[in-house]
């Protein structure tokens, strides 16, 4: 009876509230559930007139509460709460329901997360049947449900299992204890600290939500350059609080700490992972943490890298480090998860060279509970890298992808580069670790070295912006990673059309150009910014803009010099044995052919060799007009983006379209100003003529020297 007062309550709110005044400023993300129309409402009439939901748990009663929600949006009326099913009914049932004995759903292999979805018949009646191992599977499962009746699938004919392929499905959180997100391009933390934990506000539930609905399952709340503070009582109970928050929907709480905090906090005289002192502080640290968040998930640690400290400082491995961490975590059942991502001011080698030098020495010396997390490429988070030699070079140890959904390189908040295409591209790439098909996918779930602890994290773009991420279409990101961690092997194309359907409307006159313009987005990008492997010729600190003449700063692997090595004779990083020798870093069949220009992949061609500048490409052309060439498609990938969006005009409501358009401006402009900036600066090496096609830059190459930015956003300070 409580339960349908509750539902009734929540289904009038839903029909009469606030909501709909302010449906389309993106804050509803992807779970609009705006009213059905033509074969999809009648669909949801037929099949989804009434719940039975017998679980009480706040997990159980999330999922009926979403249902409602959703049904309710989009069928314009609340379904009925049965206690028995009825023709049309919805029963989401676990194995403790005895509803579930007359199915043979043979739910054990879908583990805790999984669920079954059914359309069946109970005493002659057609009924759906949502089911799981446990209440979290449900709350899934009624999500993939919301998405079907969403995207205008057939909902008459469901046979659907599904477990998630990978186990932690994080979100790495840059958020600062000041309010502000490191390369967050989306406003302030979306985490108030500052009244936590009194004061727990809606919208920490509407997160939990959208994470639940693509199957997210942890975050990380704080900066991985970590302040000790984080460790600190009051700050424990804050993560406690919002710990509680989302524990109904399924995720668990982590925390990015400072190596040295037993000294700031502790006043020990030493972080030295091998005193015992230390590890006792820790373990005290991690009981104390426990006692406040019994189902905490562990530490994410960044550790000698761009000055944090770290064992290293005491002359200890990596391994140390992680290990002393990861026993006092160990009987609560918490996790480490240690950073790969390390390059040092003293070691002159290859920036692209030091992670695999630091951790391929240690594999097989990791604790059980360790995972080590590793950037999808070996630089950082470029428009394109190859994928990161340590996949498939470390199978003793469980490695863990590193996504940046916040688009610190691809144009921020501002720049449409739907990221769907780079996750696939770095979870299809082959590593050959064990001969052809040991792709990243299959090294980061398990399946090739036969892991148990696997995982995926995503640096998060989400701030306080009303719309969450900075543009609706960033939001995509977001969507897609989560999709993308639940099953690798989605494509990015099927995930764009989910999103679109559900983000604006599902008519196939929209969802058709509007992937189509994402699907080729990020390919426009690296195009205008950074084509045929070019890398990390950014402004300096804020990394928006080109500045690929930058030299002077004091570490070389600061200088966008420093990648593109661009001479008279070519341009490109030699990675071979005449260069660097990072290709030996790759499975031997795969290094052999990158090691030769003529079978290397032509979108890395200059990650991995100095190329001269007349040399022939596939196209007949040579590089040099090549490369014009690649910089003229960005720009005219992005002309076309607006051609498309404008046409949309009228199909998408008014303060999304505007912003979207806005956008494309800025990113027109953009484009435009990477190209001319980049061809200035390149023609002064080369001295060559642009091809006859190509348009001079608009101004001399002094002019965008001169440019610069203040103020920009995400940028630490
Ligand atoms: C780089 C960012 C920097 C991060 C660092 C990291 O520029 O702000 O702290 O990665 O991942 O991409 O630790």
């Amino acid at each position: 009876m409580a339960m349908r007062l509750f539902c009734c309550i929540i289904a009038l709110i839903l029909l009469t509230g606030t909501p709909s005044a302010q449906a389309e400023d993106g804050y509803d993300l992807w779970l609009r559930y705006p009213r059905a129309e033509g074969p999809a409402l009648s669909g949801l009439s037929g099949h989804a007139r009434s719940i039975v939901a017998p679980g009480t748990s706040p997990t159980a009663r999330a999922a009926l509460e979403e249902l409602t929600r959703g049904l309710t949006g989009m069928t314009g009326e609340a379904p009925a709460v049965a206690s028995a099913p009825d023709e049309g009914a919805i029963l989401l049932a676990t194995t403790e329901s005895p509803a579930l004995a007359r199915f043979s759903l043979d739910l054990k292999p879908l583990g805790a997360e999984g669920y079954a979805i059914r359309t069946t018949t109970i005493d002659g009646k057609g009924v759906t049947v949502i089911a799981a191992n446990a209440d979290r599977g449900l709350l899934y499962g009624v999500f993939h449900y919301l998405r079907l009746a969403a995207t205008g699938a057939p909902l008459d004919a469901l046979k659907i299992r599904e477990s998630p392929r990978i186990g932690l499905r994080l979100l790495n959180h840059w958020d600062n204890l000041d309010g502000t997100v490191e390369r967050g391009y989306a406003g302030d933390s979306i985490w108030d600290w500052w009244t936590l934990p009194e004061w727990k506000g809606p919208r920490y539930t509407d997160y939990a939500r959208a994470n639940a609905s693509i199957g997210i399952n942890g975050t990380v709340l704080n900066n991985v350059n970590a302040k000790s503070d984080s460790l600190t009582a009051p700050y424990i109970a804050k993560a406690a609080a919002l710990a509680g928050v989302f524990r109904p929907y399924g995720i668990k709480v982590y925390l990015s700490v400072k190596w040295t905090a037993p000294m700031e906090l502790g006043e020990l005289k030493t972080a030295d992972p091998l005193d015992p002192q230390v590890a006792a502080w820790w373990k005290a640290k991690a009981d104390e943490i426990y006692a406040a968040i019994p189902d905490f998930g562990g530490f994410l640690v960044k550790a000698n890298s761009e000055g944090q400290p770290g064992p290293q400082d005491y002359k200890r491995t990596h391994a140390d480090g992680a290990n002393m961490l990861a026993a006092a975590v160990q009987s609560h059942g918490g996790i480490v998860m240690w950073r790969a991502f390390v390059y040092a001011h003293d070691n002159p080698d290859d920036r692209a060279k030091q992670a695999y030098a630091d951790f391929k020495p240690l594999d097989g010396q990791f604790a059980d509970n360790v995972i080590v997390q590793v950037k999808n490429g070996a630089i950082d988070f470029q428009p394109r890298e190859p994928f990161h030699p340590l996949f498939g070079a470390m199978p003793k140890t469980p490695l863990m992808m590193e996504f940046q959904i916040t688009k610190e390189y691809l144009g921020q908040q501002t720049h449409l580069t739907y990221l769907g295409p780079l996750f696939e591209e770095v979870l299809k790439a082959d590593t050959m670790a064990k001969g052809k098909g040991s792709t990243v996918a299959k090294v980061i779930d398990g399946s090739l070295e036969g892991h148990r602890l696997t995982g995926i994290a995503g640096v998060a773009n989400i701030g306080a912006d009303r719309d969450w991420s900075g543009s609706v279409f960033n939001q995509a990101d977001w969507y897609a990673f989560g999709r993308m961690a639940w099953n690798p092997d989605l494509t990015a194309q099927a995930v764009a059309k989910e999103w679109t359907a559900q983000t604006f409307s599902p008519a196939p006159a929209l969802v058709d150009p509007v992937v189509a313009m994402m699907m080729g987005s990020r390919e426009a990008a690296v195009n205008y910014m950074t084509p045929l492997g070019l890398a990390h010729i950014m402004a300096t600190g804020h990394h928006y803009g080109p500045a690929p003449w930058v030299s002077e700063l004091a570490r070389p692997e600061w200088n966008p010099v420093y990648y593109h090595r661009a001479d008279a004779s070519g341009i490109g990083f030699d990675r071979t044995k005449t260069g660097s020798n990072a290709v030996a870093q790759y499975a031997p069949a795969l290094a052999r052919k990158l090691a030769d220009p003529k079978t290397t992949p032509e979108r890395d061609l200059l990650w991995f060799h100095h190329v001269g500048w007349d040399e022939r490409l596939s196209s007949g052309e040579t590089l040099w007009d090549a490369l014009v060439h690649h910089y003229d498609a960005g720009v005219a990938s992005v002309s076309e983006m607006q051609a498309t969006w404008d046409a949309l005009r009228g199909q998408v409501d008014a303060e999304r379209f505007a912003q979207t358009q806005a956008f494309l401006v800025i990113q027109k402009r953009d484009a435009t100003w990477w190209r001319d900036a980049c061809l200035a600066y390149f023609q002064s090496i080369t001295k060559r003529p642009l091809p006859a096609s190509a348009a001079p830059p608009a101004h001399p190459l002094d002019w965008y020297k001169a440019q610069s930015l203040s103020y920009a956003p995400g940028n630490p300070k």
